[in-house]
């Protein structure tokens, strides 16, 4: 193995086994949500994972080393450092990993270690995009860019309207990763069920998602697939009141002149506050309910052959 990946016995051996196994990113631990919500959703999502037949794989860089499948305690470490363990995206791999360091995994980095470890399917609440304003400061993420590249199937809540959803969905064009809606013709909007923009392909269950995911593969086609699940209807937030809060929250973030990879952080908790921690609980759920089809999604695919 990789001399800068380590990956827990359990999760090599459903792997090895063709066994399904779930990804989960720690940026949305250490960045994402306040202690202690932050570790009590960690648990509570490899939870949700395991009930739904597959072994879950929470993903982090931990002295150096790429870890998958880190413990309750390792989870804890990160979810209570926070905003310390530096937030790794592919760029920051290379110094991190040789100087010994910690840090919090992104949707790319998540990817990165998932693929070397023979991981297929990947639970998250929300990736990265193109931000508003991108056709001046070439704000996009590398999410996008992992997308296009490494083939691992990214279950997610859609994408948040801090971003530009028209120009993110351009460019999951341009670099060729399908958007699926399941059960839906929209992409969500996170905290949101409707965005008004269209995905590429609706799909209705779990079994024709694995298909697709499957097909992919056998055809040799690169790179991922970005799978859109909407919020629950009963813990969505009304849509006035969250493009109202994110316009606030995009407004601060001008005043004050957060760039680079400081301004995703800087926009969630910002919105956090600016609708009194009711964006965390719908955050909440968003995810678990992202784990939930994603050990479904991994379970279909393993009796693929
Ligand atoms: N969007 C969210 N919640 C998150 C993130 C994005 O709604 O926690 C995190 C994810 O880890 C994602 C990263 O991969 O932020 C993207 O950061 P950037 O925009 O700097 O690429
Ligand atoms: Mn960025």
């Amino acid at each position: 193995m990789n001399a800068y990946l380590w990956v827990s016995d359990e999760v090599q051996k459903a792997v090895s086994c063709n066994r399904p196994v779930v990804a989960l990113e720690s940026t949305i631990i250490s960045h994402g949500m306040p202690y202690p919500q932050n570790v009590e959703t960690a648990v509570r999502v490899e939870k949700m994972i395991r009930e739904n037949g597959a072994v879950p794989a929470t993903i982090a860089i931990l002295k150096g080393k790429l870890c998958v499948g880190i413990d309750a305690e390792q989870i804890e470490y990160l979810g209570k450092k926070g905003l310390a363990v530096p937030k790794a995206s592919r760029r920051d791999l290379p110094v991190l990993l040789s100087r010994g360091g910690d840090g919090a995994t992104t949707v790319t980095t998540t990817m990165i270690a998932a693929r070397m470890a023979g991981i297929r399917v990947f639970a998250t609440g929300g990736v990265g995009g193109v931000h508003r304003g991108a056709q001046t400061t070439m704000d996009i993420s590398a999410d996008l860019e992992e997308l296009a590249r490494t083939d691992v199937a990214v279950v997610c809540a859609g994408v948040k309207s801090i971003l530009d959803l028209g120009l993110t969905l351009e460019y999951l064009e341009t670099k060729g990763v399908p958007v699926i809606g399941y059960q839906m013709e929209e992409l969500p909007a996170f905290y949101c069920r409707h965005s008004g923009f269209p995905v590429d392909y609706r799909l209705n269950t779990a079994v024709e998602i694995a298909k697709a995911i499957h097909a992919k593969a056998v055809a040799g086609l690169i790179g991922g697939m970005l799978i859109a699940n909407p919020i629950p209807p009963e813990y969505a937030m009304p849509e006035d009141e969250m493009n109202a809060c994110i316009n606030r929250a995009l407004a601060m973030a001008n005043e004050r002149g957060v760039k680079g990879k400081e301004i995703t952080p800087f926009l969630l908790d910002a919105i956090k506050t600016l609708t009194e921690g009711k964006s965390l609980a719908a955050n909440i759920q968003l995810v678990l309910n992202n784990a939930k089809l994603g050990a479904q999604i991994a379970c279909e695919l393993c009796k693929l052959k």
